[in-house]
């Protein structure tokens, strides 16, 4: 019998959020019911990833996904639980996955105005040797009368609605921003409700870590170089750690928690970097930037940027606002 007193009045999301809609006027409950259908792809998704060892979820499924990845199976089921959930809660309208190499259309007889760019299981090259991965999303609206058309998924990160991430690490947490701030909600599975347990997350505005795959340091521009090595060097102040977990969720996640950059820069094998505009840099941007800290591509917000293509990348410096400042100060100086 578990000792922890059973609070009779706990936060779940559901109610957060609920209390989130009655706040403004005009809310139709959609979001609402969005996101608790969303809830319910996040809570199948984590009790498989915890499963997949003992079902055999793990291992590939021999296909390739539009980035030319292996496919696991964890990969296939996730991305059918987002669709189908989204679908069956009648506000959604188009849906953008990783996993989907064209847009989804959601039947007219079941279309709401919402609009969501997810990665349903990011990081899932770690899914075998147990590191942590997360799902992450970004939600859009389009106007009510309006025909859903790719349009309305090519939006700056500034029109998001909504947007956060699932880490399905030691505990599975979802932190979610509607616009008011950053929250972040630990599963019980004992009662298979998200618990409130951060309240209002601010990100520190200087941290001590900064988080880049190293290994590709050779196809680095100058900047960046210079960049890392400062980070290193003790004779200019306090060298910082080193943290990279390769789980964007996770990188993301403690540098929300802790403070300090995270890095993933273009390189010459990637002039556009790697990680995935819709559906990765922008809902991170998204919350680390309600959370006080900054997104940048290196030149711009990455919020400001107006996707032309559904699965295009971006570079992309997020986290503390000073440390993001000090990376983007040199990479203006490299280009005198
Ligand atoms: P690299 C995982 O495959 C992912 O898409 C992100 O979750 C992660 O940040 C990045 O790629 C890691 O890429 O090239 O460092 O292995």
């Amino acid at each position: 019998m578990s000792n922890h007193a059973m609070d009779s009045n706990c936060i779940t999301l559901t109610r957060h959020v609920l209390a989130e809609q009655k706040k403004c006027p005009t809310a139709t409950g959609d979001l609402t019911q969005l996101l608790t259908s969303l809830q319910t792809a996040v809570k199948v998704v984590s009790c498989a990833v915890r499963k997949a060892g003992i079902t055999q979820l793990f291992g590939t499924v021999g296909e390739t996904n539009v980035q030319g990845e292996e496919v696991k199976k964890l990969d296939v089921l996730a991305n059918e639980l987002f669709i189908n959930m989204l679908k069956s809660s009648f506000t959604t309208c188009v849906l953008v996955s990783e996993e989907n190499d064209n847009i989804i259309e959601v039947e007219t007889e079941r279309q709401g105005k919402y609009i969501v760019c997810f990665d349903p299981l990011d990081g899932s090259s770690n899914i075998d040797c147990l590191v942590s991965i997360g799902s992450i999303f970004a939600i859009f609206k389009k106007d009510e009368d309006e025909t859903p058309s790719i349009k309305h998924v090519l939006q700056k990160g500034d029109n998001v609605v909504a947007a956060g991430y699932a880490l399905y690490g030691s505990a599975t947490m979802m932190v979610l921003s509607t616009g008011q701030g950053v929250d972040g909600f630990m599963l019980d599975p004992s009662i298979g409700e998200f618990i409130l347990t951060d309240r209002d997350i601010k990100i520190p505005s200087r941290g001590k870590i900064y988080s880049i795959n190293e290994g590709y340091e050779y196809s680095w521009d100058e900047a960046i170089k210079e960049y890392v090595r400062s980070k290193k060097d003790p004779s200019l102040g306090k060298p910082y750690g080193a943290r990279y977990v390769g789980s964007m969720v996770a990188d993301v996640h403690r540098t929300l928690k802790y403070g300090g950059i995270f890095m993933y820069p273009a390189t010459k094998d990637a002039p556009t970097g790697k990680l995935r505009l819709l559906y990765e840099c922008i809902p991170m941007a998204y919350i680390i930037e309600q959370a006080g800290g900054l997104a940048s591509n290196g030149s711009i917000r990455i919020l400001d940027i107006i996707p032309e293509k559904i699965h295009e990348r971006s570079p992309i410096f997020l986290g503390s606002k000073e440390d993001v400042q000090d990376v983007l100060a040199l990479i203006k100086k490299h280009k005198k």
